[in-house]
């Protein structure tokens, strides 16, 4: 054996124990090998392309979910580089896929900005995937390489010829089920990602193929507008203050930035951050910058000409930001991630960038644009004087609470355990219902809050209105936690808050309004876990005294199959829980033995899509509501609207 020979021996041990250690604790490196892991790395190969976009060499990546669940990705970039890599003495691409932490790192002189959180790159895939294999055309030939589980399978060789001017990469890879506790793809979850990559990414193509359905599912997003084009998706079911959505761009100390919003007619804010193309749900530099600059600008120029006058207060970046729907986009070499998961911009320079870029253009815009910078002071104004109107009212209940000794509402009938963790409170939609819940429950460990009618929907209620409200005013009190910047999750007096409504359209209807407040309000709860969904039965099968209830249609006919079909069986369907005797409500829907109870969780890294599925459903406008009911036809089945 020559020199050389067993120099690329010892490289290949170096290598496979990199790997080995991505095997041995994957979590470290995707993050989980949950769901969330799996489809993560379909990001992690997709960023690559998505890099190549950026350095303005790629314009279309197709990903696509295959009947067997591996995962097709191809681009229409200058291809990985075949060449020897001369310090590893094998292809650069080898190295790509084989070595820890080398994507992008060799030559090029592309913008390398993928990455952040789990930025670790294809050889973390490859070690993770059953197999995976890449092919390449570049100058005329076209190049493949199969890897098993991290392990070459042979050198890199050409398989055929391509069209001359024809470049690109292609990779396909199965995920390890030895490593992955859940190996199905998410069509849905793919599509929501791709879609922002596509928004990220002005210009570049994004089809999103399953070929596990017949016919098969696609998608395709391209936005030349980028960010803009998102702020108008972000406000597609609300009525913007504003035809324009406003825009600034520029680059200062390295950190290019990207700004766009728009305000719309309701009371809440949407702004999210975005550091190379991954979301920031806990904020950052970059915010801060961007929520200075705003609120510096605003009032400069509603001074500067008399929107304000000289004896009132400034606005408050609160009252500035009243509707507004923002995505501020930076791109940093080198980001530090900090806080609790890790998902919140350090870096000190992103604050100044963005600052600056937001102030110089958004002050020309204003000047340009006066009627859009009076609409918005206007509506600053009244929302400064409702904030004001609701810190008073607010003041008046904490010291009315401090002087009653925290009395808790009158309609709650309380549980007499006094240890949180083992006290439920069951939110009841109606009096007649909520008396039943009274009658059956375990008085000990549940609690029952009953509520009128229906509740009040905080997407279109200013906060003054929101704290006046009766309903709402007694889950704050009953929850214990307060809510805002007095939120104190160790003062929550339940562990599980349950929300039981009719199985009907009104019940859905008010769950979703309830839900929408608690997201709102107090999106802590949800976020840790605390909130769940009753299922009341929808059907009562009795047959030769005995009794079978089925929580939906598929349930009872496989109850009625089992039992027969035949005149013996008497079904009720149920149409509120008010049918229901305490004791049927006990059984049925309340016995921590028998009940089934939906957990609400949230997905933090899709926020933009969890906001736009509560203004959607819960706002004024038609047509994006029935375009998403038809779009989620199967999530709405299981909510029977
Ligand atoms: C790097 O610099 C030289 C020219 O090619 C650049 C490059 O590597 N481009 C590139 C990589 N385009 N696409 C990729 C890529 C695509 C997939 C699907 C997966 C991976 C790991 C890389």
């Amino acid at each position: 054996m020559g020199g050389e020979n067993t120099e690329y021996g010892a490289d290949q041990i170096q290598i496979l124990e990199g790997l080995e250690a991505v095997r041995k604790r994957p979590g470290m490196y995707i993050g989980s090998t949950s769901g969330r892991g799996l489809h993560h790395l379909v990001y992690e190969i997709v960023d690559n392309s998505v890099d190549e976009a950026l350095a303005g060499f790629c314009t279309e990546i197709q990903v696509t979910i295959n009947p067997d669940n591996s995962i097709t990705v191809v681009d229409n970039g200058r291809g990985i580089p075949v060449g020897i890599n001369h310090k590893a003495g094998i292809p650069a691409v080898e190295v790509v896929f084989t070595v820890l932490h080398a994507g992008g790192k060799f030559g090029g002189g592309g913008y390398k900005v993928s990455g952040g959180l789990h930025g670790v790159g294809a050889s973390v895939v490859n070690a993770l995937s059953e197999w995976l294999e890449v092919t390449i055309c570049h100058e005329g030939k076209m190049y493949k390489q199969r890897y098993e589980r991290g392990h070459t399978m042979y050198p890199l060789k050409i398989i055929g010829d391509c069209a001359s001017e024809m470049t690109g990469t292609r990779v396909d890879f199965l995920p390890d089920k030895e490593i992955f506790e859940e190996t199905v793809f998410d069509y849905d979850i793919l599509k929501q990602r791709l879609r922002e990559m596509a928004f990220l990414t002005k210009g570049l193509k994004i089809i999103l193929t399953d070929a596990r359905e017949d016919p098969h599912k696609e998608k395709s997003f391209h936005y030349e507008g980028g960010i803009r084009e998102f702020v108008t998706y972000l406000n597609k079911s609300k009525e913007p203050l504003y035809p324009d959505v406003i825009y600034c761009e520029g680059e200062k100390d390295g950190v290019f930035v990207e700004v766009a919003m728009q305000h719309n007619d309701s009371y809440t804010e949407n702004t999210y951050g975005f550091v190379n193309n991954i979301n920031t749900p806990e904020g950052g530099t970059h915010i801060m910058g961007f929520r200075n600059a705003l609120t510096k600008t605003f009032n400069d120029y509603a001074r500067k000409n008399k929107l304000l006058k000289d004896s009132e207060p400034n606005l408050s970046g609160d009252d500035i930001r009243e509707g507004l729907t923002a995505i501020i986009s930076v791109k940093i070499e080198e980001p530090q991630f900090e806080g609790q998961t890790k998902q919140k911009l350090g870096n000190s320079e992103a604050r100044g960038a963005v600052d600056s870029v937001v102030s110089r253009q958004l002050e020309i815009f204003l000047e340009q644009n006066p009627a859009v910078a009076k609409a918005t002071v206007e509506k600053s104004v009244l929302a400064q004087r409702a904030r004001e109107a609701a810190r008073k009212a607010r003041d008046l209940t904490r010291r009315k609470s401090a002087l009653d000794g925290m009395s808790l509402p009158g309609k709650l009938a309380d549980c007499s355990d006094k240890d949180p963790k083992n006290c439920e409170i069951y939110i009841v939609e109606g009096d007649s219902a909520g008396g039943s819940a009274k009658t059956a429950r375990n008085r000990v460990t549940q609690a029952i809050l009953p509520l009128r009618g229906k509740i009040l929907n905080v997407e279109k209620a200013r906060l003054d209105k929101i704290y006046g409200n009766k309903e709402i005013k007694a889950m704050i009190t009953a929850f214990g936690t307060g809510i805002h910047e007095d939120f104190d999750i160790s003062k929550l007096r339940y562990h599980k808050i349950i929300i039981m409504t009719d199985a009907d359209v009104d019940g859905a209807h008010i769950a979703t309004l309830l839900l929408t407040f608690l997201y709102r309000f107090m999106p802590e709860l949800i976020k840790q876990g605390y909130v769940y969904l009753a299922q009341p039965p929808l059907y009562k099968i009795e047959k030769n005294k005995k009794v079978w209830y089925a929580y939906n249609d598929a349930e009872l006919n496989r109850i009625l199959e089992e039992i027969g079909r035949d005149n013996n069986n008497k079904i009720q369907r149920y149409k509120g829980l008010g049918e229901m005797d305490s004791d049927q409500l006990w059984e049925t829907t309340m016995d921590p033995e028998k009940r089934v109870l939906l957990r609400v969780t949230m997905d933090e890294s899709a926020t933009s899509e969890i906001d736009l599925t509560f203004t959607t459903l819960m706002g004024d406008k038609v047509e994006p509501r029935r375009e998403f009911i038809e779009e989620n036809a199967r999530f709405v089945e299981n909510l029977d609207i």
